[in-house]
């Protein structure tokens, strides 16, 4: 997969290097390419912003320079991306469907937004990481290239993606323990020592729902339960009620 970001601050993306991703960058199983929007700036101050028609606070970035920034490297294929706190809220879904794309071009914008008629022009998606307010697109940036990026066949061992795709099926995961047995007072459960795999998935799927329905029952609205899960879930119900 090749990704070009157009940003002002290409620097901030030496963050990517040091992971999985920075691997998978050095194997060339994705191609990363910084564009700095300042470069294409025609103005002799090398200005990329101006302050919004209407009036009113802030600066917006001026359309010439990201517009010749995305004819640099856009190509027919690609697939243009906008981060903004505007956008759709980015999840999982939203993620395994961009790593199907061969080409994608992030656009990270700054002050207060991009002149609108980049996005009329170019833009096929406006994603935003979360409800909350960021200085700039980067930091949403590399949260996609990551997020997108392991997805992509060949960047994560093949166990580990197998992993994500039998247990990260739309439900929070289950505690994880590793040695030693004990710790601070603290055991590991008895029931992933016993050996036994099928009462230990069982274990970890009752935990699963038991942490997804007490932090993000919402992810239960479009999670399929299954006879046994719905029986399971009133039992969680039921020993919640009883620890108030
Ligand atoms: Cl994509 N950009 C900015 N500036 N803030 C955000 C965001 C993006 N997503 C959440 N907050």
């Amino acid at each position: 997969m090749k990704i070009d970001i157009l940003t002002l601050f290409p620097e901030m993306f030496s963050a990517l290097e040091h992971s999985i991703i920075g691997r998978a960058m050095d194997n060339n199983i994705l191609s990363v390419n910084y564009v700095n929007i300042r470069d294409f700036s025609q103005d002799k101050h090398n200005r990329v912003d101006d302050y919004p028609f209407g009036g009113g606070p802030g600066m917006v970035m001026k359309p010439g320079p990201i517009d010749r920034a995305l004819e640099s490297v856009k190509g027919e294929d690609a697939r243009v991306v906008y981060l903004t706190p505007k956008g759709k809220v980015f999840n999982h879904s939203m993620a395994k469907e961009l790593a199907q794309e061969d080409h994608l071009v992030l656009i990270c914008g700054h002050y207060e937004g991009i002149d609108n008629r980049i996005i009329e022009n170019y833009v096929d998606d406006m994603i935003s990481i979360g409800d909350y307010v960021l200085t700039g697109g980067e930091i949403a940036s590399m949260v996609l290239v990551d997020s997108i990026g392991r997805l992509v066949p060949g960047v994560l061992p093949k166990e580990e993606s197998y992993m994500e795709e039998s247990h990260y099926g739309g439900i929070l995961e289950y505690p994880q323990y590793t040695r030693p047995r004990e710790y601070n007072g603290l055991s590991v459960p008895d029931i992933l020592l016993s050996g036994n795999h099928k009462k230990i998935d069982q274990w970890r799927h009752y935990q699963a729902l038991k942490n997804t329905y007490i932090t993000r029952p919402d992810l239960l609205e479009s999670y399929k339960l299954t006879k046994e899960d719905k029986i399971i879930l009133n039992k969680i119900k039921d020993e919640l009620s009883k620890e108030k």
